[in-house]
């Protein structure tokens, strides 16, 4: 094992600043208070660190906060995710497994940097991310139509975004980013041009719905684990949207054409089974978006979420 075991850091964070819809920042507390922590503790008995209590970064998010570079809430999302950063880094350094419960998308910029960093000292070696969902996430400000940073965390963490304020994320150095041949998506189907041609033109491995279709959830998953290599720590960002609306509906952007939980928890626990496994990233849960027809939306959705993380931590494990 990559880290050690049973030890788990945790960091909840109730931040919704990387898209418009409010009601993600309750996404914590929801799979708190279903008893996601209580479970990892007594029936897979992780010893968990860091606290009890959701981050919602008041502090950081500030008043006047006008876009930039086409990016909204564009010192929010940098200041939280820089805190971020340093919290997750220090719970790797100690060689713990963190498991961050988001928020939305954009605080993958603060996650993966934070666990990238830390495995450079620890390790001395470069981490590979497995990223699942239904978006690529790798937008650059300019490519973006929206405008949310939610959109662009990828082209951040790989350097195809630059931005030297340390105020708009400048503060990413070297040692916080992602060789872009160590990311792998899963589950996509609802990319855009722009993103099309980052992932074309730079060779990014990805295995959409089609290639799920076409090979099958346990030949995509085989293969997407060779081209990371073995013995390489995996940091695993789960966007719940990735799942079909059938099972998570309440979410911002739900796309129809999805993963079944079964195949979301199948990914998770191939990942488990590597042993590599170093952090783990749940977002874009929103409980406020239960869907008319179906008010069980919120319930299911927060189910199916602590589904996902219990199998990343090894509950199928026999
Ligand atoms: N690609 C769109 C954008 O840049 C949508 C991103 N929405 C997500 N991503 N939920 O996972 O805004
Ligand atoms: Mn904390
Ligand atoms: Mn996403
Ligand atoms: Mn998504």
């Amino acid at each position: 094992f990559l880290s050690n075991p049973g030890e788990l850091g945790v960091v909840a964070v109730g931040f919704s600043g990387g898209q418009c819809k409010p009601g993600v920042d309750a996404a914590p507390s929801a799979l708190i208070e279903s008893g996601l922590l209580v479970q990892l503790r007594d029936e897979l008995n992780y010893k968990l660190h860091g606290d009890d209590t959701v981050h919602l970064y008041k502090d950081l998010v500030p008043k006047d906060d006008p876009p930039f570079r086409n990016m909204k809430n564009p010192k929010a999302v940098s200041s939280v995710t820089e805190r971020l950063s340093e919290q997750v880094y220090s719970h790797a350094k100690e060689g713990r497994m963190v498991l961050t419960l988001g928020g939305d998308h954009s605080i993958a910029i603060g996650t993966i940097s934070g666990t990238a960093k830390a495995i450079r000292e620890r390790l001395g070696r470069e981490m590979a991310v497995i990223w699942v969902d239904a978006h690529a996430d790798i937008n650059t400000p300019e490519s973006s139509g929206s405008g949310n940073v939610h959109g662009m965390p990828v082209s951040f963490l790989t350097g195809l975004a630059k931005e030297e304020k340390p105020e708009y994320f400048g503060w990413l150095k070297s040692e916080h980013l992602l060789n872009l041949n160590k990311l792998v998506y899963i589950g996509l189907r609802d990319v855009d041009p722009g993103e099309k041609k980052i992932l074309r033109e730079h060779g990014i491995k990805s295995f959409s719905m089609f290639d799920i279709d076409r090979h099958g959830i346990g030949r995509v998953v085989e293969m997407a684990l060779a081209h990371i290599g073995s013995d390489t720590p995996i940091h695993l960002s789960f966007d719940v949207d990735a799942l079909d609306p059938m099972w998570a509906p309440s979410t911002g952007t739900p796309v129809r054409g999805g993963l079944t939980l079964r195949e979301g928890d199948y990914i998770c626990e191939s990942v488990h089974e590597t042993g590599n496994l170093v952090a783990i990233d749940l977002v874009e849960v929103n409980p406020s978006l239960a869907v008319a027809e179906n008010d069980m939306g919120a319930h299911e959705t927060v189910r199916a979420g602590c589904s996902l993380v219990r199998c990343a931590l090894g509950e199928s494990l026999l």
